[in-house]
């Protein structure tokens, strides 16, 4: 197993195992080994996440290990995020996003995780943050003339939201492009409910961004 493999179990199995000593070493090791942050984030943390959710719901761990977990993960993202801000520099704006989690939904680290990146990339990100009602996602579109809406959904019981939001930004005849992600969101969904892109991930999110305005990455 090469260094590089051995940070990114180490970054997964201190989420499974609420190690945050375990988890801020690894990402300690990951920054002054110049590794990229990104992978660090979705194949090492986020992996980790999923496997806690996956155990959650076989009935095999409780909530309160999910809300640790999830401790864990925000814990490590901090010192690698810095890494992940400063990948996207040099980048110049190229765009205007608003950005949250739908209403009902709590879940904000991949929406952070995508603002982040965004960001990095060259977005000027207006984050609403969680539990974001329709109106809100519409009024701030319309004050800062968003070029992209996006919206994060984690449940089944919210993603119908993201439609909601849609529905009103196209009878409001906004011209603003919409994107969807999120673990409750699969690409028939977003095509169900008109959004023009889906992000699977944070770096698939970026590309779709950037495809959307037309910008040649
Ligand atoms: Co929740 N939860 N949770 N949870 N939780 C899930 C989503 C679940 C799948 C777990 C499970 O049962 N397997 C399940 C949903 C089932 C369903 O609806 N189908 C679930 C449930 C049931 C619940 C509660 C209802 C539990 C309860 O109370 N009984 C409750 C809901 C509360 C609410 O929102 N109203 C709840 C609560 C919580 C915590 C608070 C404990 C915590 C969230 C903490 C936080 O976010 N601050 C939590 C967590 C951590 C999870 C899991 C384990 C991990 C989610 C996560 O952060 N993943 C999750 C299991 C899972 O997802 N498999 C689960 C890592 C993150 C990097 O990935 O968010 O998918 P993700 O984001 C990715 C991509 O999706 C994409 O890029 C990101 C980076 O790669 N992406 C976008 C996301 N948004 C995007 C937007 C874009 C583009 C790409 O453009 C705009």
């Amino acid at each position: 197993m090469s260094s590089q493999e051995k940070i990114l179990a180490q970054l997964a199995s201190s989420v499974i195992e609420l190690d945050d000593t375990k988890a801020l070493d690894a990402a300690r090791r990951a920054v002054q080994a110049g590794l990229d942050p990104v992978d660090m984030i979705e194949n090492g943390l986020a992996a980790g996440l999923r496997e806690v959710g996956s155990r959650f719901e076989r009935g095999d761990l409780f909530l309160a290990h999910m809300i640790a977990a999830a401790g864990v993960f925000q814990a490590a993202l901090k010192l690698l995020e810095p890494a992940l801000l400063e990948s996207g520099r040099e980048l110049k704006r190229s765009g205007r996003i608003v950005l949250g989690t739908v209403q009902g939904d709590i879940h904000d680290i991949g929406k952070n995780i995508v603002g982040a990146l965004l960001s990095a990339g060259g977005f000027e990100i207006y984050d609403l943050g969680k539990d974001v009602a329709p109106d809100l996602f519409v009024g701030k579109a319309k004050e800062v003339e968003s070029d992209i809406v996006g919206m994060s959904a984690l449940l089944t019981t919210t993603a119908p939201v993201q439609k909601v939001v849609i529905d009103i930004l196209r009878r409001e005849g906004l011209k603003c492009k919409t994107m969807v992600g999120g673990a409750a969101v699969s690409e028939d969904w977003a095509k169900e409910i008109g959004a023009d892109a889906r992000g699977i991930d944070a770096a698939d999110g970026v590309r779709k961004a950037r495809a959307l305005l037309g910008i040649s990455t």
